[in-house]
């Protein structure tokens, strides 16, 4: 063979790592180890270039590792359960499990033609009753700890289907199937205390300075620490029991400027009024939406005037009504608030609405104009004037006055300074029936009762019929039906399912033991644990990582990690997505038909179709199936190699942002390899010349030290540039002696080992590298070969190239200044003035500046 064939190159490399079981992770605690893991996929059918992406770059961290003597672990799995499977089995007739399996397989099978170094060995699925029985497991072990609570909360309802709806599923207000209005409603749900960390998970988060700032800054705002007052109004005309309304605020600088007070359409107090009927229709009618927070703030605000008045707690003869409203939340603070129109927008539009009265307590330093449409929320840090102060007036922050404020309050016995989260507990009760069984059983004597362990796991049963809306579990004739583990008797299985982030919470932990008994075995999670980097997408920013943080500390404190485990994720890097350029004709209706970028020819008369039919080409934006505009790795494997899709992806942009994949661009890749692949066959035949071996070991050696800091430094881009510098300087040295351009391929097969590791293993082998590069160490660099020998830099006076001055490579500018201001040349042209500065370009020029 003398031509870079990749599809024979890589199934041979392939099948030689898995003979020799090189990436098989064995716990040794003789050896420092590394836990690499990308945030696994969901097997939706065919792998995308996203994932193409996310595994190469935690294929060449990892690939790096061990190469630098880490026992690395690297495993992958499928994140398995969701509702997608639930659709499919609706559309295609077919059972969620079995569309699920098949899935996998067919991704898996994409997957492997990457040449990534995973153990396979480790793989599960989150739906392999082995992975969900053990999560079943860690439920009761989090019940028993205190961990979980059955309470209240709302869900979507669809009074047509009689069915609670996930969020998806609720499209514009409506059921996505019935197209029914959406409802609110109450049912008891299970829920993991997350609130009860809040201040662990907020503290920390200062500890995780291997984590993009950004994501930080959201975890941080998730949470969302307040300080704020809690007190009473006194109440005039409420009902028995309601002499007291208590409010959180975290303005209480604002006070003065109160008009009115709310309560949510939850709250006690409203329930006790919906007698009247009109409190009741007006409820009813709050519920009309749905109960994600995004349809909950853009709701058009509406309210009620109950006819209760409470008064002003420094002024007993000022009046506030009190209204139900359905902008204010039952599970915040305390479900009640007062409302400062001035500052704060939501009270605002509702104090137009409702005529209620509008007064400035602040304005901006020195100004008189009053508030409009707009409340005026300046930065709490920044002064403002207070024109109507609880305490004292003047000049001073929001910060500084919420503070005296508190202290005020608390001086006179009104109310007392607290502390509240943003953070809500996790609502993990999901009425699906594609997720893990909360394993629990409701007995009519005995009340809720943990399932036995030795029961678990508690099985989903697969023959389930998705004809009626709703969840199958409820529906199956014979799943729920059991008998109580406590009393014997007739007894109700949970049906609701956990909520598939449960899934993705603790994976991390289960792959360092994946066929341990219990959820995990504690060697080999206090060998493994916690995982060193994490690489994945930044649309999981939130929530996932927060709850993945919630987990590794409950695991702690249920004994399944090590007490030395507290964050599950040393360092963490977000990558930035495959983008491509749309292509679309013109429709008949006048609307853009998307084409597929296969079908567009690129010529000298433009983009256009077979046909001729012109194409619009548009903006490169991250692939997508309604676009079209989507390349399938797949294809690209098959056309090119899985190394030139690796190196691709790698290439051209930095990690942390998109990359735009073109034809052009991987023709290129493609090229570069064949031409790697090229001088390692000449190499490995050709006898030599007797020429300078030394420009050529110098560019080996310096590519040694720079891709190992770009490695290092997530620039994998900038790495790629260094390996283009290396192929060229090995190009240029055809007269070097035959066995210093071997050393300069071997060395190159090394540092590319991790990005492109097919065409390494090749070279390796052409230019006599021992065994298989995979297994190689990561080459050494001899720092005496980094010195540069001399350079000239040329010296300017004024702008005027007056000497030139040698010095050694890399020289810093104070020895250069030195050596330039005794140079003859330039002292003559000095001509006894002091020079006002010295400009000095490390290794490229001097300038005197008189
Ligand atoms: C009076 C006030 C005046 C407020 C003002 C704000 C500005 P953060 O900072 O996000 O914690 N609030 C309290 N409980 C609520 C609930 N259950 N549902 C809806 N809103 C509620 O938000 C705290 C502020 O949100 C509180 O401070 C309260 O309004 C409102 F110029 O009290 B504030
Ligand atoms: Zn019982």
């Amino acid at each position: 063979m003398s031509r870079y064939d990749p599809r024979v190159i890589e199934q041979k490399w392939q099948l030689a790592w898995e003979d020799a079981g090189i990436f098989k992770a064995r716990h040794d605690p003789a050896r420092p180890k590394y836990y690499v893991l990308e945030m696994f996929p969901y097997p939706s059918g065919r792998i995308h270039m996203g994932h193409v992406r996310n595994y190469t770059m935690g294929d060449m961290v990892a690939r790096y590792r061990k190469a630098c003597g880490y026992n690395v672990l690297h495993p992958m799995g499928w994140d398995a359960f969701g509702l997608p499977a639930e659709n499919a089995a609706m559309e295609k007739g077919v059972q969620p499990g079995a569309w699920t399996y098949q899935n996998i397989d067919a991704m898996r099978a994409q997957m492997k033609p990457l040449g990534l170094s995973i153990d396979w060995s480790r793989e599960f699925a989150t739906c392999d009753p082995e992975y969900y029985g053990r999560q079943q497991a860690l439920f009761l072990d989090m019940l028993d700890a205190g961990l979980v609570t059955r309470k209240s909360a709302q869900v979507n309802w669809d009074p047509v289907d009689m069915t609670v709806l996930a969020n998806e599923q609720v499209v514009d207000g409506r059921g996505w199937r019935s197209g029914a209005v959406v409802e609110r409603r109450e049912l008891v749900q299970w829920f993991f205390r997350i609130t009860d960390m809040a201040d662990d998970l907020l503290a920390a988060i200062d500890g995780l300075d291997a984590w993009p700032e950004k994501v930080r800054t959201m975890q941080r705002n998730w949470i969302g620490k307040s300080r704020g007052l809690q007190f009473a109004f006194e109440t005039k005309g409420a009902p028995e029991g309601f002499e007291r309304l208590e409010v959180f605020t975290t303005r209480p600088d604002t006070l003065m400027g109160a008009s009115f007070a709310a309560i949510a359409p939850e709250h006690p107090l409203a329930k006790a009024l919906a007698s009247d009927p009109k409190v009741a229709a007006f409820i009813a009618e709050c519920r009309q939406s749905g109960t994600s927070e995004e349809e909950i703030e853009t709701a058009p605000k509406i309210g009620l005037d109950t006819g209760i008045r409470v008064t002003h707690p420094f002024d007993p003869t000022w009046e506030l009504p009190v209204w139900i409203a359905n902008f204010i939340l039952m599970d915040y603070g305390t479900g009640a608030i007062f409302g400062c129109p001035a500052h704060d927008q939501r009270d605002l539009d509702f104090a137009r609405k409702y005529g209620l009265p509008v007064e400035d307590v602040f304005t901006a330093k020195g100004s008189d104009v009053r508030v409009g449409t707009e409340a005026f929320v300046p930065p709490k840090t920044e002064p403002v004037e207070y024109v109507r102060p609880l305490g004292e007036g003047g000049v001073m922050t929001g910060e500084a006055a919420v503070e005296a404020a508190i202290d005020l309050c608390e001086a006179k016995g009104i109310g007392s300074g607290v502390v509240r989260y943003r953070l809500r507990d996790w609502g993990v009760s999901r009425q699906r029936y594609w997720g893990c069984p909360i394993p629990v059983i409701h007995c009519p004597t005995c009340g809720v009762v943990q399932e036995k362990r030795e029961n678990l796991p508690v099985r989903l049963p697969d023959d389930v019929s998705f004809e009626k809306p709703g969840n199958p579990l409820e529906h199956h004739p014979t799943w729920s039906k059991t008998t109580c583990p406590t009393c014997g008797g007739p007894a109700r299985r949970e049906t609701d399912t956990m909520d598939t982030f449960v899934d993705s919470s603790w994976y991390y932990a289960r792959f360092t033991a994946p066929h341990a008994e219990g959820p995990t075995d504690l060697a080999e999670a206090g060998y493994w644990m916690n995982v060193d980097q994490y690489i994945g997408g930044v649309e999981h920013a939130i929530l996932h990582l927060l709850y993945s943080r919630f987990f590794a500390r409950a695991m702690v404190k249920t004994g399944h990690l090590p007490a030395s485990a507290g964050e599950p994720f040393n360092a963490l890097f977000t990558q930035g997505m495959v983008t491509h350029e749309t292509y679309s004709t013109a429709g008949a209706d006048g609307r853009p038909v998307w084409r597929e970028p296969s079908e567009v020819i690129h010529d000298e008369a433009g983009a256009h179709l077979a046909d001729g039919t012109p194409v619009e080409v548009g903006p490169s934006t991250k692939m997508s199936k309604s676009k079209k505009n989507v390349v399938d790795p797949a294809d690209i494997i098959a056309h090119y190699g899985a190394d030139t899709a690796r190196w691709f992806v790698l290439s051209d942009s930095p990690p942390d942002r998109d990359v735009e994949w073109t034809a052009s661009g991987a023709e290129a890749a493609s090229k570069h390899l064949g031409r790697v692949w090229r001088l390692a066959h000449e190499a490995s035949t050709a006898a030599g010349g007797d020429g300078d071996a030394e420009p050529l070991l110098r560019a080996a050696h310096r590519a040694i030290r720079d891709v190992t800091a770009d490695i290092e430094g997530f620039a994998f881009n900038k790495a790629i540039a260094r390996i283009y510098e290396l192929t060229a300087a090995i190009s240029r040295a055809e007269s070097a002696p035959a066995e210093d351009r071997r050393f300069a391929l071997r060395t190159l097969a090394q540092l590319v080992a991790p990005m492109t590791p097919h065409l390494a293993e090749d070279v390796w082998a052409l230019v006599g590298g021992e065994g298989l590069v995979a297994a190689a160490p990561w080459p050494v660099v001899d720092p005496a070969m980094l010195a540069e020998a001399a350079v000239t830099l040329p010296v300017q006076v004024n702008g005027k190239r007056r000497a030139e001055i040698t010095v050694p490579a890399g020289s810093d500018a104070a020895t250069v200044e030195a050596l330039v201001l005794q140079d003859p040349a330039v002292q003559r042209a000095l001509d006894g003035k002091t020079p006002r500065r010295v400009i000095v370009v490390p290794d490229r020029i001097v300038n005197v500046v008189v």
